[in-house]
């Protein structure tokens, strides 16, 4: 077993905004929340002002403790103010991809049993594709429908809720994990308000740093280590809804942005893109980079141009989702390290094989212990256990190695996951899509790569006998299926899908022929 280098830290016994807003007000005139577009600017106090007011509409709108509410939103200024209104009021927040389709938001929402919708105007055309029955706000202004606005002009008082914060489903992510469909991951307020504290131990924000919000609030890199430990630390975000690579230069120059926790495709971008020259970059500090593997020469690459520090972290929605990062400042991050363990965070690495624990330079299962684990996936007491041993070890389904300095390495991924630009991508999802396709027989996705290094879904295929089927037939066909993000970008065809004699896909073998 490995330990962190860090002392243990304290988890104090509080909700997340008790945790991470209660300094909230006393910060008085600080920026909490920039518009990156518009400059329009938040302060703490306001923050704290709208999340109590809107903790009190939510609750007179009928919003109850153990109510599950669901945010359907790209990232914006009250995405904060929502999330922290409804735990306020004893909710479970339910994070919905913003680029999910009508059946993968119908899907989450009867999974996760949401009780209330708040989303844009923008998205109300999905939201109505869903058929979803349940009451919808939006967070600006739609006819027919009410508003966050409304809810904040309640002058009701603000309910008062008591919740164990060790039990008390904070939010409810939904991740595929190690095989299968998404699932929707039960962080407790617990699991969230260690992981802020575990993480600001190497990744170290201070009041005065900048952090661009670039990366989505829907996911849990986005919701911890971006609105959480951020907020708790009374520094500004700086917050953009979508990813453009001219909106976001600017921003980072106008807003003399510090710090900008990305994935590995924005470091890509700011290493090779021409444009990036014509920007001041002088602010920044750290890029930080997490959610899918970063080369280290790219690394290199963009911190010699940005001549800022280039470093790494890892996790899992599972997770809260830190265990690792490379901490900052430290004099040299090696190349392609996800950096040393987090304080109060113990690690395994066990042979795939013969499962037996390896040491100090050999590759393994990376298995994790720590207040960061999830308590379970909702109603799936079976997944849980398969994740979580009867030791509390949850398993990630990732190849690790720690040097003998401490510092981790993630080898390779041995779950079904693929990830593309940093999302998830279940490979379960498009083979169930690829078989309703009268002129398929058989199909198993995997992760491939693309020209640069990419990964991307990578389907295989068997036609059905007398099928004339194309690669760029099976390409449009799922592409009018899924998110965009999901889709197949190759296909091969082959004569069989390899099987064990469980009928399990052999996934291996396949990765084999690529
Ligand atoms: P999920 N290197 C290689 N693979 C990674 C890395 C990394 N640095 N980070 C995440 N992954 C893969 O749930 C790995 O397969 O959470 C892992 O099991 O969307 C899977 O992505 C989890 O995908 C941070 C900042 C963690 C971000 C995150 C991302 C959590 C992504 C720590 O400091």
């Amino acid at each position: 077993m490995f330990r962190s280098p860090f002392p243990d830290v304290a988890v104090p016994d509080a909700t997340i905004p008790q945790h991470v807003l209660g300094g909230a007000a006393a910060r008085g005139d600080a920026p909490a929340l920039i518009d990156g577009r518009t400059g329009q600017t938040v302060t703490y106090a306001h923050l704290a002002y709208q999340v109590e007011r809107l903790s009190a509409g939510l609750a007179e709108a009928g919003l109850r403790p153990g109510d599950v509410l669901a945010i359907f939103s790209p990232n914006t200024l009250l995405y904060p103010v929502v999330f922290h209104a409804a735990l306020a009021a004893g909710a479970t927040v339910t994070t919905v991809n913003a680029l999910a389709t009508p059946t993968d938001l119908a899907s989450q929402l009867h999974d996760s049993k949401a009780r209330f919708l708040v989303t844009v105007s923008p998205f109300l055309d999905r939201v109505t594709a869903s058929q979803t029955q349940i009451p919808v706000f939006v967070c600006d202004q739609a006819e027919g429908y009410r508003s966050v606005s409304e809810l904040l002009a309640s002058t009701a008082p603000a309910p008062v809720v008591d919740l164990d914060p060790a039990t008390a489903v904070a939010t409810l992510p939904y991740s595929s994990g190690t095989t299968g469909v998404a699932k929707g991951v039960m962080l407790t307020h617990r699991n969230i308000v260690a992981n802020v504290e575990q993480a600001q131990v190497p990744i170290s924000y201070a009041d005065d740093d900048r952090v661009i919000a670039i990366l989505p609030f829907f996911h849990i890199y986005g919701l911890t280590v971006l609105m959480n430990m951020v907020l708790a630390r009374g520094g500004a975000l700086v917050i953009l809804p979508r990813f453009d690579l001219a909106e976001f230069l600017g921003a980072l120059a106008a807003h003399k942005v510090t710090r900008a926790m990305v994935a590995p495709p924005v470091v890509l971008a700011l290493a090779k893109h021409p444009s990036v020259a014509d920007y001041d970059l002088s602010a920044l500090d750290v890029v930080f980079s997490g959610a899918a593997p970063l080369d280290g020469d790219l690394a290199a690459a963009c911190a010699a141009r940005l001549g800022c520090a280039v470093q790494q972290g890892y996790g899992m929605t599972e997770l809260s989702p830190v265990t690792h990062a490379q901490p900052y400042g430290a004099q040299q991050n090696k190349a392609g390290s996800i950096g040393p363990l987090l304080p109060n965070t113990e690690a395994r690495v066990v042979d795939v094989a013969t499962g037996t624990d390896a040491g100090v330079g050999e590759s393994g299962e990376l298995l994790i212990r720590g207040p960061q684990v999830m308590l379970g996936y909702l109603g799936r007491p079976d997944e849980t256990a398969a994740t979580i041993d009867a030791d509390g070890w949850l398993h990630t389904g990732d190849l690790g190695m720690v040097d003998a300095d401490g510092d981790w390495y993630i080898l390779d991924r041995v779950k079904e996951l693929i990830k593309y630009k940093g999302y998830q991508v279940p490979p379960a999802e498009l083979e169930a899509v690829l078989l309703n396709h009268p002129g398929i027989a058989d199909a198993a996705v995997i992760a491939g790569h693309d020209a640069d290094g990419e990964e991307i879904p990578h389907a295989f295929v068997v036609a059905a006998t007398g099928s004339a089927l194309t690669a760029s037939d099976v390409i449009e066909y799922v592409s009018g299926r899924v998110a965009p993000y999901k889709k197949v970008r190759a296909v091969t065809f082959v004569d069989a899908i390899p099987k064990s004699a469980s009928g399990k896909i052999l996934r291996k073998d396949l990765r084999a022929t690529l």
